[in-house]
């Protein structure tokens, strides 16, 4: 049988479709950037911002920041267990492997890059005692 430009433009097409598939690898995408400070430079006891929202699939660095006098808990277990964890980095370290809470220094500041595999909503807190009663608490969504 004949080829015709039809069927070649349709075999193009399949392997234009097929090509991501096989090529996909999600972990080395470029990661989208995404910031969130724990605790205020006054000392208010807030995430900033408290709400955060993340699309499944996607790679993410997550950069947490304490721009505050005392030291914080970035804590949300439930989400750390439907994210697959790339690495950690702070302070010239890199951790692999999962996470479950990160806990920043006054001044300090991690970067936590990971892919969302699981959608929900999810809470996230402080669990230093009296800082989420005080409001340190916040929502993730994965989408
Ligand atoms: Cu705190």
């Amino acid at each position: 049988m004949k080829r015709t430009p039809m069927m070649a433009a349709l075999a193009a097409t399949l392997a234009l479709a097929a090509a991501p598939a096989m090529a996909v690898d999600l972990s080395e995408q470029t990661p989208t950037t995404v910031k969130v400070e724990l605790g205020a430079k006054g000392g208010d006891l807030v995430f900033e911002p408290n709400r955060l929202a993340f699309q499944a699939g996607k790679l993410y660095k997550l950069v947490v920041e304490n721009p505050s006098p005392t030291k914080h808990y970035f804590s949300a277990p439930r989400f750390a267990s439907a994210v697959w964890t790339r690495k950690v980095e702070a302070d010239g370290v890199e951790i692999k492997g999962s996470v479950r809470e990160i806990e920043v220094k006054p001044g300090g500041e991690a970067e936590w890059f990971f892919v969302p595999v699981k959608a929900g909503t999810f809470h996230l807190e402080c669990t230093i005692p009296g800082h989420a009663d005080a409001g340190m608490v916040g929502t993730i969504r994965i989408e």
